[in-house]
Parts: structure tokens; C-alpha cells; sequence
């Protein structure tokens, strides 16, 4: 491991920072939160707040294990890096939606100067023994820009997101110029063996690189790297004794109360069009047209956290998804139901833990997803004596791993309100058998041996047989 067999320590650096105390929404942050606090290090990335110039001052924080380093970012350079190109361009082409990209020059600017002040500050931050374990789209040349500043370190990249076939990726604009600098790293780590075959056949086929024994690969400029699939998880155990410890909380109570021995189903989200949330409320509305035996039955409890408020995209979906809600619940509300909560409210993770007990259905279709985290922790969070059922978009990584699930195609809105109702007529034992199949996954795949899994890879020197425990995990 990177601080007990060296001097180092584990450098983790990603856009957003969870700073101590901040309740983190994202999957990223919930899984990194974990990682560090076990190891302890440093996380360096964006503070989430603006000010007059890109990084004028480090602030930095220490709190039990972890240091924290974090730089402001400026209005054009959010705009740009992080509105623009992250998220206005990276983001959907990575979610396989080619029609939402935005391209523009200056947002690639913006991306890549970004990055170089980033680069700038982890240079006086790092010492020659630390690993270094960088995260996601946002930084993608992050390596190439420290090894330009002669960092010899060993370098990690995890993508959390999927990576679409090369076909796909090549519509990005300058696409070679930008991927080929994820070669700079020497370890790739993505979620699934779909997602790597994407990886190795873009190298191998678009950017001019030979495959090497081990799972390694030779890039056009010469240098070796590896890529493997490491899917992310989450803290099996301590979600399930949360989950469990939740029936003390009184809103837990409130919920079961208010809904007075109807079936829940329940949905977790940030807002965002990748998680196929206007499909998920079609479906809803099927299965309340086709089956009225269920009206009054059953209530959907949609918790959707907005995000990334200044991208268009966000915004239109907020607003679509309000229509729909509001058709929904005109149409078949009585007086005392309301078939749909919607609610755009983020919730202590204490709290999510006890929803996700109490509803007998969880209900996760995203249209594409690295892993869905919301899925794991539905399936950790139930009763093993009286487990839901999890309904699961193929499309998500988690589907890799989680067979047992009910497999949805949640463009398909009659496939899923199918799904629906033979997940709230399950009898016990099947519903058992499927659960107890998919906690021993997560039993075995948890938060901790994803961190090891890529850290000992990044760390060690003899080539790991990471891709076939990956294989073996799905
Ligand atoms: C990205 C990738 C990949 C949600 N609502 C609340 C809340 N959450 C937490 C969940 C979960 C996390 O946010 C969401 O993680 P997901 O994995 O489902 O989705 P993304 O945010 O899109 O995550 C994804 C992940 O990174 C990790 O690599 O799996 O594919 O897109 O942990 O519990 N947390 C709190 N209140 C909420 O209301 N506290």
C-alpha cells in the first residue's frame, strides 16, 4: 500500500473536494471520502468556490488523517473548464450522447489551463515517494502536464464514468490530442471490462498503441502503461448497520407512516439526464394506466438532488421533470395519495439508508452510468429477512456485477412497468435468493478492496493480474 511500504503518502486529487463535514452528494466523494479516511494523505482539488483569479492561495485543512489542499477557480475559468468543457462537452460524449456535446475552442482552453495551474500547485505539494491517484474527466492531462514539470511519481487515473466505443469518441473534436495523455499515466482503472475494451481498442486502433504482456500497453510516444477494470463499491457493512440503525431516526418513522402499508418505490439521483429520470416517470405512469389494482397501493418516492445548475441541460430537464410529476399526480391522485413524491432535496446519508429499507422496490434505470453507487447501496441497505427488490438499468456498470437483479432497458418504459409489477408481487423466497446473490458481491467487492485492488496495481512492480480479478468480479 502506497504509506506502508514507502515514505509517501496517497495523493488524491479530483475536481470537488468533500471537505470535512460537508455531506458529499456525489459517488465519487462518498467513495473517496472512505478511501482516505482509512489511509490518510492528501486531497487536492477545487474548493467549489470562485474568487478573482485561479488559484491565488492554497487553503489548506487538516482533519483527523487527511490533509486537505483546495484552490478557488475564476469566473471564466469555471465557466470554461467546468461548465464548458467538463461538463458541456465530456460529460454527455462520455454518456453516449453525442447530440448534447458542446464543443467549443475556448472551453478546451479553458480545460487545459486549468489543468496547468493544477499541475503547477501539486508540484510544490508532492514529494518524490507519494503515489498519486487522480479521478476523473475533468483531468484527464493532468499526468502529461506533471511529467512535462519532471513528476516521476507513480500516477493512477480512475475514470468514474463510462468510456463509449472508439467509434464514438472519435466525433470529439482533437479527441487524440487530449486522450492519448491518459498514455502519461501508469495505471488506468475503469469501472468494467466493457468500458476497458472501449479503452484498449481506442489506443490500439485510433491513437497508434501496441498491446505488451501483463495488460500493458506501448502508446505511439514510446510509453508503457497499464489499464484494468476495477469496479467501484461501497462500505457494505457499515451501510447495512446503517440501514438497520435507521428505524431508531424519527423521520424514518414518518415516511412509514405517512404511507400507511402501501408498497414503496423507491428512486435516488442527482439531476441529470444520464440518469434516465423522464423514462423512469413514463414507466410509472404505465404502470399506474395498466394495472389499476395498484392505484392507492403504491407510492414513488423520487429524491433528485439538482446539480450542475449552470449547464442548460440541467436546468431543461429540472423543468420537464416538474411537468410530469405534476401530470402524474393530476391524473391519478386521490385525496388521500399522491402516486409520486419528487423530491429535489439532497438527504443525510443516515437517512437515505432507512428509505432504502422501507421501499420494497428500488428503482435505478439510468440511460448510462459508470457503476450507480445508489444501486450498491439499495442492495446493502435491505432487511436480509424481508429484502426489496432491485430493478437495474443494463447500461449501468453496476448491471456487470449485480445479475440478479431485475435487468431493465429503461428506454423501454413497458419493459420497466413490467418489471414493476412482478417486483411488488415477488414472493419472499425469490426475493431472498436474488438478494442474498447480489450482498454476497458486495460483500466480497466493497469500498475497501476497490481501493486496494487499484492501489496495490498503481503501487506494486510485478505485473497484477488485476483485468482477471476484474474478470472474475464481472
Ligand atoms: C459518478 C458516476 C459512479 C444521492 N443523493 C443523495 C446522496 N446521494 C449519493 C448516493 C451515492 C451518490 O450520491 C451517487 O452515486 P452514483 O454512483 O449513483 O452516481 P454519480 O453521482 O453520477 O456518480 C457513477 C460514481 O461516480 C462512482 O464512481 O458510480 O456512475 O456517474 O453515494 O448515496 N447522498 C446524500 N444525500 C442525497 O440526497 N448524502
Amino acid at each position: 500500500m502506497a504509506n506502508r511500504n514507502t515514505k509517501g503518502r496517497l495523493v488524491v486529487v479530483s475536481n470537488r473536494v468533500a471537505l470535512p463535514r460537508q455531506t458529499a452528494t456525489g459517488g465519487l466523494a462518498s467513495a473517496l471520502q472512505a478511501a482516505l479516511h482509512e489511509l490518510g494523505g492528501l486531497w487536492f482539488g477545487w474548493s467549489g468556490k470562485l474568487a478573482a483569479e485561479t488559484g491565488a492561495e492554497v487553503h489548506r485543512l487538516h482533519d483527523a488523517k487527511v490533509d486537505y489542499a483546495t484552490i478557488d477557480l475564476s469566473r471564466a475559468d469555471h465557466d470554461d473548464f467546468y461548465t464548458g468543457f467538463a461538463n458541456g462537452t465530456l460529460w454527455p460524449m462520455l454518456h453516449y450522447r453525442p447530440d448534447l456535446v458542446d464543443y467549443q475552442r475556448s472551453h478546451l482552453e479553458g480545460y487545459l489551463r486549468v489543468n496547468e495551474i493544477f499541475a503547477q500547485h501539486l508540484c510544490k505539494l508532492i514529494t518524490p515517494e507519494d503515489v498519486l491517484w487522480v479521478h476523473d474527466y475533468h483531468l484527464i492531462p493532468l499526468a502529461a502536464m506533471l511529467r512535462q514539470r519532471g513528476v516521476r511519481n507513480r500516477i493512477g487515473f480512475f475514470l468514474h464514468t463510462p468510456l463509449p466505443a472508439a467509434g464514438l469518441l472519435i466525433a470529439l473534436p482533437n479527441h487524440r490530442e487530449l486522450l492519448e495523455t491518459l498514455a502519461s499515466y501508469d495505471l488506468i482503472g475503469v469501472h468494467t471490462t466493457r468500458d476497458l475494451r472501449a479503452l484498449e481498442d481506442y489506443f490500439l486502433h485510433e491513437a497508434g498503441a501496441s498491446m505488451r504482456l501483463g495488460g500493458r500497453m506501448r502508446s505511439a510516444g514510446g510509453r508503457i502503461f497499464r489499464a484494468a477494470a476495477f469496479p467501484i463499491s461501497i462500505d457494505t457493512a457499515g451501510i447495512a448497520r446503517t440501514a438497520s440503525d435507521a428505524r431508531a431516526h424519527k423521520e424514518i418513522n414518518q415516511l412509514r407512516t405517512s404511507l400507511d402499508g402501501r408498497a414503496l418505490i423507491i428512486g435516488v439521483d442527482r439531476l441529470d439526464y444520464s440518469k434516465g429520470l423522464p423514462q423512469r416517470f413514463e414507466a410509472f405512469a404505465r404502470l399506474l394506466e395498466r394495472a389499476p389494482e395498484l392505484h392507492r397501493q403504491v407510492t414513488f418516492m423520487q429524491i433528485a438532488p439538482p446539480s450542475r445548475g449552470s449547464v442548460l441541460e440541467y436546468r431543461q430537464i429540472r423543468r420537464e421533470l416538474e411537468r410530469s410529476a405534476g401530470h402524474i399526480n393530476g391524473k391519478y391522485a386521490t385525496p388521500d395519495w399522491a402516486p409520486l413524491r419528487y423530491i429535489n432535496k439532497s438527504f443525510p446519508h443516515r437517512l437515505l439508508a432507512g428509505y432504502y429499507r422501507s421501499a420494497r422496490v428500488g428503482l435505478v434505470t439510468p440511460l448510462r452510468d459508470g457503476m450507480n453507487l445508489v444501486a450498491k447501496e439499495y442492495v446493502a441497505s435491505q432487511n436480509p429477512d424481508d429484502p426489496g427488490v432491485l430493478i437495474l438499468s443494463r447500461f449501468a456498470g453496476a448491471a456487470q456485477e449485480l445479475t440478479t437483479a431485475l435487468l431493465v432497458n429503461p428506454a423501454d418504459t413497458e419493459e420497466v412497468a413490467d418489471a414493476l409489477q412482478r417486483a411488488l408481487n415477488m414472493p419472499l423466497p425469490e426475493r431472498r435468493d436474488r438478494w442474498r446473490a447480489m450482498m454476497k458481491v458486495l460483500e466480497h467487492n466493497d469500498i475497501t478492496f476497490w481501493r486496494k485492488s487499484f492501489l496495490s496495481a498503481l503501487t506494486e512492480k510485478a505485473p497484477v493480474a488485476q483485468r482477471r480479478v476484474a474478470e472474475t468480479l464481472g
